[in-house]
């Protein structure tokens, strides 16, 4: 365990995910969101317990952080008062995101992060998944780290969105609205804007193919990473109370959010933070 001023942390392994204890989000100033921000950079993924955001304070607090997007390139927002919050409600069978992921892998400039409160916890199951990408990269073998280094991939998320795109209309994202939902190509490995350290940048709801290998070559490689990430050792597990915030770096992690609660209702809200265009190794 280790304090700042602001807050006490406890870690859940040396680099990846940490509880946030004794600090009140919904009165957060600039000093306390820096090192709020900088154990972000630190841990990747933080968890926050006893807290009471409202709509409102939830946005407010992920302000700190960034530029908020809207609700989704896609998906409509809360209604018109909070553009800027994702319901995901167990009620709606397309609010679901169990399949890892990191969010938004498919625009030119993907999420910097995410703050997300849980509304309605289920009474059992719903826990959500986080990877460390980051951790993933280094524990692959030098020769394979070599490998991806030099490598982009393609990423799409019309098979998943394209449909809603053409029933709800896109919505603003980088200053234009979306239109279309064309595939972009990114680094494998992605260099962390802030940090500089490396990490592995596909996971498998959005990366599609790697560019410039054969078909074969590309499925080998990508289902030697997809199965690489999710060892044990990358990944924490978040079980929810009821108005728990978890906030990610959405540069050097997934997630997958489990579908095992039966008809127990879940609502969780997501406010997104803007990112950059991902940088590979040496680029
Ligand atoms: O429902 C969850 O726990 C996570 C949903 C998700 O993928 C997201 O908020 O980006
Ligand atoms: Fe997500």
């Amino acid at each position: 365990m280790t304090s700042t001023t602001a807050f006490t942390l406890t870690r859940q392994s040396p680099h990846f995910g940490a509880h946030v204890t004794g600090i009140d989000l919904s009165s957060v100033d600039t000093s306390t969101a820096a090192e709020i921000r900088a154990a972000l950079l630190e841990h990747k993924v933080l968890f926050f317990t006893d807290q009471s955001l409202d709509a409102e304070r939830h946005i407010e607090f992920a302000n700190y952080f960034g530029e908020t997007t809207s609700s989704h390139p896609v998906m409509p927002a809360l209604d018109s008062e909070h553009p800027q919050i994702w319901e995901i409600d167990s009620t709606d069978p397309t609010a679901r995101n169990d399949a890892w992921h990191t969010d938004v892998t498919f625009v030119a400039r993907p999420p910097m992060g995410a703050v997300l409160r849980a509304v309605q916890v289920p009474d059992v199951g719903g826990d959500t998944l986080w990877a460390d990408l980051e951790q993933a990269y280094w524990s692959l073998s030098k020769p394979v780290r070599d490998l991806v280094d030099q490598l982009d991939a393609e990423h799409d998320g019309s098979h998943e969105f394209g449909d809603y795109l053409a029933q709800y209309g896109g919505n603003d994202w980088d200053g234009a609205t979306v239109k279309r939902l064309d595939p972009v190509v990114h680094p494998v490995v992605r260099v962390h804007p802030e940090t500089g350290r490396p990490a592995l940048f596909v996971s498998p709801w959005f990366t599609k193919r790697i560019i410039g290998v054969s078909e074969a070559e590309s499925r080998g490689i990508l289902d030697l990473l997809f199965a690489h990430l999710t060892k044990p050792e990358h990944i924490v597990r978040h079980r929810w109370q009821q108005g728990d915030v978890a906030m990610w770096d959405n540069r050097n992690t997934m997630h997958y959010a489990t579908l095992n609660y039966g008809d127990f209702h879940r609502v969780m809200h997501r406010v997104t933070i803007a990112g950059d265009v991902p940088i590979g190794i040496g680029r």
